[in-house]
């Protein structure tokens, strides 16, 4: 009887990195924006998150500066079918940001300046899956990808990591953004290829 292992047929002809299902890999870093770009001066830059009995919470740039922040390294994942990998940012988790925010609502809406509107479950803004994000890649984070300060949630296709972010509403019922408003999946889960609803 020989000496065979099974399941062994040699090496592996797939590539090391595992995209998610229909992704391609890019090294550049795509710029994807709906309408214009907005400029907000960090002067009039605040951030607000409005709780469901419509309590809101406020920071101005100098109040997201002087909290504790963090780098996260994660991959990114568009729609379109590019994923970048490895992408280095620095922010502000959404832990830290709702620590004090009583609520019982289980959905967000974040709000961009310019209009653009995407949501989520607030579950998926906590336990480390979220930041408010102002640095890239150890630079201010350019105008054209969302700065000064966009949502970053990497999980999710990246339509939800809304740029220009100016804030968070909590609500008792689901209601859907920009692109879920135009036929996307209301959840958009890469691994499990959610790009459109009924997928
Ligand atoms: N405010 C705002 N946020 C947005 C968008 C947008 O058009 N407006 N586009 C989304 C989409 S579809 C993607 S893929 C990413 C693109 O981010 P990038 O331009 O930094 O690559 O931003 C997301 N956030
Ligand atoms: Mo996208």
């Amino acid at each position: 009887m020989g000496i065979v292992s099974p399941g062994f047929h040699g090496r592996r002809r797939e590539s090391a990195v595992e995209l998610p299902p229909g992704q391609y890999l890019t090294e550049d870093f795509p710029v994807l924006s709906a309408g214009p770009t907005p400029r907000v001066r960090v002067e009039e830059w605040e951030f607000t998150v409005t709780t469901e009995t419509g309590h809101r919470h406020r920071w101005t740039w100098q109040d997201l500066l002087d909290l504790p922040s963090e780098t996260p390294r994660v991959d990114i994942h568009c729609v379109t079918k590019w994923s970048k990998l490895g992408t280095d940012w620095q922010g502000v988790s959404l832990d830290v940001l709702l620590a004090d925010v009583e609520t019982t609502a289980d959905f967000a809406l974040v709000h961009s300046y310019g209009g653009y509107t995407t949501n989520l479950p607030l579950e998926d803004l906590l336990d480390g899956q979220a930041w408010i994000v102002h640095r890239y890649g150890g630079e201010e984070l350019a105008p054209e990808h969302g700065g000064p300060a966009r949502l970053l949630v990497p999980h999710l296709y990246f339509w939800k990591s809304a740029k220009w972010v100016r804030g968070i509403d909590l609500l008792t019922e689901n209601e859907p953004g920009f692109w879920e408003t135009a036929g996307y999946h209301d959840y958009g889960d890469p691994w499990r290829e959610q790009r459109y609803q009924g997928d």
